[in-house]
């Protein structure tokens, strides 16, 4: 712990990546932790435009459920270390897995969101992208005003990430002299190559999960435990 607070003392760039362990103690359940996101489904399962084809009222009702837990629920310390953080270090770039916009409701800046946002619609037809953040819904699945059908603004498994968004997180992850990655369990791709990125850059990684990861044995600092307690210490 006291290395990784010295590399973040002088480090002028860091790039932190977040998972959803990063909103775990805000009350939304992580995709693969004990309990899983829902019921008997698996986010694989749901968060494909294949079951979106299938049964999108099924799939609405799954980001309903969500967008209604994540209104009520709040940053937590974790999230609000990263806005302290960025205060602090001359040049710092939030990556987000998370959908949740929690990140944005603690003060985070310009935050890059690689799997979209779960208060974002598209049109299926005319392609208008609003955000809506009525919880719960009117109707399920809900229409434009043209009269197609809207989808969630977010990225499915198959789908590729938003271009702009995701060359911007290569590159800060490149410049980055620190890489945070936080409450993620690194399986889903591109998103969790960004941690070998910044290692093949010579960037210092540290990495703060509650179990192991894939990545757990490669980066230079694995620290066990909850986000909302470590990340508070370790920016200290
Ligand atoms: C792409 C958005 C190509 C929606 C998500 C076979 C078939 C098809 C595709 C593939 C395939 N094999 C591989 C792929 C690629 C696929 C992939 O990686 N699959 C994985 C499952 C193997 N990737 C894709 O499909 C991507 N697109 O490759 O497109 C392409 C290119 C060009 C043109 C066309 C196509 C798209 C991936 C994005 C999918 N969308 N979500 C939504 O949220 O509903 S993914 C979903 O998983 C979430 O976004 C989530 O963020 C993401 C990663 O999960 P984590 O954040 O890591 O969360 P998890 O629950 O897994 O882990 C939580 C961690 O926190 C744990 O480690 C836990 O220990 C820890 N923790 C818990 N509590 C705490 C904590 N840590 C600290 N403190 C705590 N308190
Ligand atoms: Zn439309």
């Amino acid at each position: 712990m006291q290395r990784a607070r010295e590399w973040l003392r002088e480090a002028s760039s860091v790039a932190a990546l977040t998972g959803a362990g990063i909103s775990a103690e805000s009350g939304i359940p992580t995709f693969r932790g004990a309990g899983g996101l829902w019921r008997e489904f698996r986010a694989e399962d749901l968060a494909t435009p294949e079951a979106f084809a299938r049964d999108p009222r099924l799939v609405w009702e799954w980001y309903d459920w969500r967008r209604g837990l994540i209104a009520h629920a709040e940053p937590n310390a974790g999230h609000r270390a990263l806005v302290e953080l960025a205060q602090r270090v001359e040049r710092f770039t939030l990556i987000t897995q998370n959908v949740d916009g929690l990140h944005d409701r603690a003060g985070s800046r310009d935050v890059l969101k690689v799997h979209g946002d779960i208060w974002m619609v598209r049109c299926t037809a005319c392609g208008r992208q609003t955000r809506d953040d009525r919880v719960p819904l009117p109707e399920l699945p809900p229409h434009c005003e043209c009269g197609g059908l809207l989808r969630p603004g977010v990225v499915w498994f198959g789908e590729p990430l938003p271009d702009n968004v995701w060359r911007e997180a290569e590159r800060a992850t490149r410049q980055a002299e620190v890489f945070l990655v936080i409450g993620t369990a690194a399986v889903v791709y591109p998103a969790a190559g960004l941690v070998p990125l910044a290692k093949a850059a010579g960037a210092k990684v540290i990495e703060i999960n509650l179990d192991e990861t894939p990545y757990s044995a490669q980066v230079d600092c694995s620290l066990r435990g909850r986000a909302g307690e470590l990340l508070p210490e370790v920016i200290a």
